[in-house]
C-alpha cells in the first residue's frame, strides 16, 4: 500500500478505505465491437485469433473481466451481434461471469440508410429505422439490460441537400415513437458526434442538441459523451459539469483521440483530459449529484493494429488509473483556492492529484480482490492470446470460412 496516500489522505480526515470502496464500485463496460476485427477505411488488418461472433467475443471480454475485475458489462451491437437464441446468449455471458450491457442499434449500414435513418425525408424509412430500434429495446429486456446507446449517422453532405429544420422536426418524431417503447427502467441514451460520416450537417452534431432532444422526451432519456466525437480543443470536461448539473449525464463511451474519431485506447494520447473529466464527477459525486453515481461508463473503440484483448486491458487500466486519481483531489482544499481567486493554487490541487502515484493503491485493490496486482502480466501469462489464435484458426479452416 502507497503510505504517501494513506498519510496524505489522513492528513485531511479522509480514510483510505473510503477511497478503496469507491474504486471497487467503479466498473466499465466493454464494447463486443472491440474484440472483433476492424480497421480504418484502407485495411482491416486481420489479428489471429480474433473473435467472429458472439460467444468469442463474450469469451474474450470474460478474460478483461478476470484480470481486472471491473468489467462485468458487455455492450452489444445489432445486427453484428444478433443471435437465434438471447435467453442463451444471456445464460452464457452469466456462465462467464459477464452481463450483457447496453444494446446498440446500427442505423448507418443498410443501404435504405443513405440519406438517413431516423431523419429521412421518406416515412417508410423512418419507421424501419424506427422498427429496428424497438426490436433493440426487446432484445434488451430479453437479456435484461436496461439501456439503449443511440448513435446516429444521419446528416447530409451539401447545402441545401435537405431541410434542416424539418430534418430535425422528423427525428424529434421517430425519437418520441422510440421513447414511448421504453419500459420503465430502460434509458435511452442518445449519442453525438460532430461530423463523419457526413459532412455539411449532422443531425445530432453536440451535446446540446442531445440534452435538448432528450429534454423533450423525457428523464429516461440522457445524453451519451463519446470522448472522440467533439472538433480540437473542446472541453470536455465542462460539457460533463453541464450534464451533471441538468442531470442527464447518461453515460460515456471512452476512447482517446488526435484528430479525429481516432477510437484509440482510452487516455492514450491525452491523460490528462481524462482525469480532468473523472475530476467532474468525482468532485459532483461529493456533493451529492444524483447523477454522478448512475453513470454508465463504457468503452467504445476499435483496434486497427493492436491485440484486441490487451488493448480493451490497456483501456480499463486506464480509465481506473484516472478515476483513482481524481478520487484523490482535496476538494476543500479547491474551493478555498477557488474562493480565494488563488489560480495557480487551485490548479496545483488538481496537479498534486493527477501526479500521485495510484499504482499501488490499485495493486492493493487488486490483491484485496484476489487478482494478480498486473493485470497485463497476467493475461500475457495465461497464454490465452495464443490458445484463441490457434484454436480460432483451426476451426475456421475446417470450416471453410476464412476469418477475414
Ligand atoms: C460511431 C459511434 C458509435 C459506434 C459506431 C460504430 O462513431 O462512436 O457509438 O457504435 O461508431
Ligand atoms: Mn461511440
Ligand atoms: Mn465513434
Amino acid at each position: 500500500m502507497s503510505s504517501e496516500i494513506e498519510n496524505r489522505l489522513q492528513e485531511r480526515g479522509v480514510t483510505i478505505d473510503g477511497v478503496i470502496a469507491a474504486i471497487q464500485q467503479f466498473s466499465v463496460e466493454t464494447p463486443s465491437w472491440g474484440y472483433g476485427d476492424s480497421g480504418t477505411r484502407f485495411k482491416v488488418f486481420h489479428w489471429p485469433g480474433a473473435a467472429s461472433n458472439l460467444r468469442e467475443k463474450l469469451a474474450d471480454a470474460a478474460q478483461v473481466h478476470k484480470v481486472t475485475g471491473i468489467c462485468p458489462g458487455v455492450a452489444i451491437h445489432i445486427p453484428w451481434d444478433r443471435a437465434d437464441d438471447w435467453q442463451a446468449a444471456k445464460e452464457y455471458a452469466g456462465q462467464l461471469g459477464l452481463r450483457i450491457g447496453a444494446v446498440n442499434p446500427n442505423l448507418f449500414q443498410d443501404d435504405t440508410y443513405r440519406l438517413g435513418s431516423l431523419s429521412h425525408f421518406d416515412k417508410a424509412v423512418r419507421q424501419r429505422a424506427v422498427a429496428h430500434v424497438i426490436e433493440c429495446i426487446q432484445i434488451a429486456q430479453a437479456v435484461e439490460s436496461n439501456v439503449i446507446s443511440l448513435w446516429l449517422a444521419d446528416g447530409t453532405n451539401y447545402p441545401g441537400q435537405d431541410d434542416l429544420r424539418r430534418r430535425r422536426q422528423r427525428l424529434l418524431d421517430s425519437l418520441r415513437a422510440i421513447y414511448a417503447a421504453l419500459p420503465p427502467g430502460m434509458r435511452l441514451l442518445i449519442e453525438y458526434k460532430f461530423f463523419e460520416p457526413s459532412f455539411y450537417s449532422t443531425d445530432l452534431p453536440d451535446w446540446g442538441t442531445s440534452l435538448l432532444m432528450a429534454q423533450k422526451l423525457g428523464p429516461q432519456a440522457e445524453v451519451l459523451v463519446d470522448t472522440g466525437h467533439h472538433p480540437q480543443g473542446t472541453n470536455i470536461a465542462q460539457i460533463v459539469a453541464q450534464l451533471l448539473d441538468e442531470c442527464r449525464l447518461g453515460g460515456f463511451h471512452f476512447n482517446d483521440r488526435r484528430y479525429a474519431d481516432d477510437d484509440l485506447i482510452v487516455g492514450s494520447q491525452n491523460p490528462f483530459e481524462l482525469f480532468c473529466i473523472f475530476n467532474e464527477i468525482a468532485g459532483a459525486g461529493a456533493e451529492g449529484n444524483a447523477n454522478a453515481s448512475r453513470i454508465a461508463y463504457m468503452i467504445d473503440q476499435s483496434h486497427n493494429i493492436e491485440p484486441k484483448i490487451e488493448a480493451m486491458i490497456q483501456s480499463v487500466l486506464n480509465i481506473q488509473l484516472a478515476y483513482a486519481k481524481a478520487l484523490l483531489v482535496d476538494r476543500i482544499a479547491l474551493q478555498q483556492a477557488q474562493e480565494a481567486g488563488d489560480v495557480l493554487g487551485a490548479y496545483r490541487v488538481l496537479q498534486i492529484a493527477y501526479e500521485t502515484d495510484v499504482r499501488p493503491l490499485l495493486s492493493e485493490v487488486r490483491v484485496r480482490h484476489g487478482l494478480d496486482p498486473d493485470p497485463i502480466a497476467a493475461f500475457r501469462a495465461s497464454g490465452y492470446a495464443e490458445r484463441v489464435a490457434r484454436e480460432r484458426i483451426a476451426a475456421a479452416m475446417s470450416s471453410g470460412y476464412p476469418g477475414a
